[in-house]
């Protein structure tokens, strides 16, 4: 596996559930803090609580730093939340500006992008021509590596695989769009489910113990997540030819999860399976992948 020994400098991941800081010494992260996420802060606090962060790591202005965050980022720089559920105050914010006065210059990519393409140059992405990968979490986000490149839009969409259409999905999603990936299998969908069958109060580490337990309920949850998300990995495969697609995520991560995509994946033609992997970066995909965009060491 390949090492970036001169990637060096500091880097954050604003998820939907959290918000991480790092500073990275010869392309490993040294040293890290972390805080929930406020789902109806402002930008201007959203940006503030980053400086908290990096302000406790020793970060300096005019130090290299690399920015990922959960929704849409244009190519102007622009941060929208594609889903409104997940950040409500997340509009058409021009994210770049605000970071760059009030912390320094960074370049600002999606959180799921970051982690794709920090995969595809030092973890489970490495060799794959076309690779995919798929983080499970707040949400359900993705990014996608096409002749061996981070495929990006202009409007900053492209890779966000969690809002593509499911046939296990009836609900409408905080997009806007009905029957979304998202909006079935996140961590989000997740908890609503378990509200809905009752177990209000359960969060979804919760629900996946009670799924463990064989709780009727939990397992239907968890199974129907997981088929949807092998589910999206088959359409990616049959779209784009990917040969790997790798499973990121707390969700995707979580215990027994990526066995039980597997396993719906299976009863599946073969040409329709791509390679299933694990994500070997974790929790620090986005921050790595967030300093290999601002460096453009990749
Ligand atoms: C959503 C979307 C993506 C993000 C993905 C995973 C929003 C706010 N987010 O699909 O941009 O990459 O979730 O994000 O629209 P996470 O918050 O679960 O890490």
């Amino acid at each position: 596996m390949m090492t970036i020994s001169d990637l060096n400098g500091f880097a954050v991941d604003l998820g939907g559930t959290k918000t991480a800081a790092a500073r990275i010494r010869n392309g490993t992260i040294v040293e890290r803090n972390q805080i929930p996420t406020e789902r109806y802060a402002t930008p201007d606090k959203q940006v503030a609580a980053m400086g908290n962060l990096l302000d406790r790591l020793g970060y300096q202005r005019g130090d290299t730093l690399g920015v990922a965050v959960t929704g849409r980022v244009d190519s102007s720089g622009v941060w929208h939340a594609v889903n409104r559920q997940t950040l409500a105050k997340i509009g058409s914010v021009g994210i770049g500006q605000k970071i760059n006065s009030v912390i320094g210059s960074a370049s600002v990519t999606n959180d799921a992008a970051a982690a794709t393409l920090a995969e595809a140059t030092l973890g489970s992405g490495v060799g794959f021509e076309n690779f995919g990968y798929i983080t499970v979490s707040t949400g359900v986000g993705g990014g996608l590596v096409l002749c061996r490149r981070l495929h990006q839009s202009i409007n900053g969409l492209a890779g966000h695989v969690g809002f593509s259409s499911s046939s296990h999905a009836h609900e409408m999603c905080g997009s806007g769009r009905h029957g979304t990936v998202e909006s079935i299998a996140s961590g989000n969908a997740i908890a609503r489910a378990a509200i809905k069958a009752g177990y209000k109060g359960l969060d979804v580490r919760a629900v996946f113990e009670q799924a463990a337990l064989g709780e009727d309920w939990a397992e239907t949850i968890v199974e129907t997540s997981a088929n949807a998300v092998a589910n999206l990995c088959a359409d990616l495969a049959t779209i784009l030819g990917l040969q790997a697609v790798a499973l990121g995520g707390s969700i995707g991560m979580a215990t027994g999860y990526m066995e039980r995509v597997r396993a719906h994946l299976k009863q599946l033609p073969n040409i329709f399976q791509p390679k299933l992997v694990r994500s070997t970066l974790g929790s620090d995909g986005p921050l790595l992948g967030a300093l290999l965009q601002e460096t453009g060491k990749y």
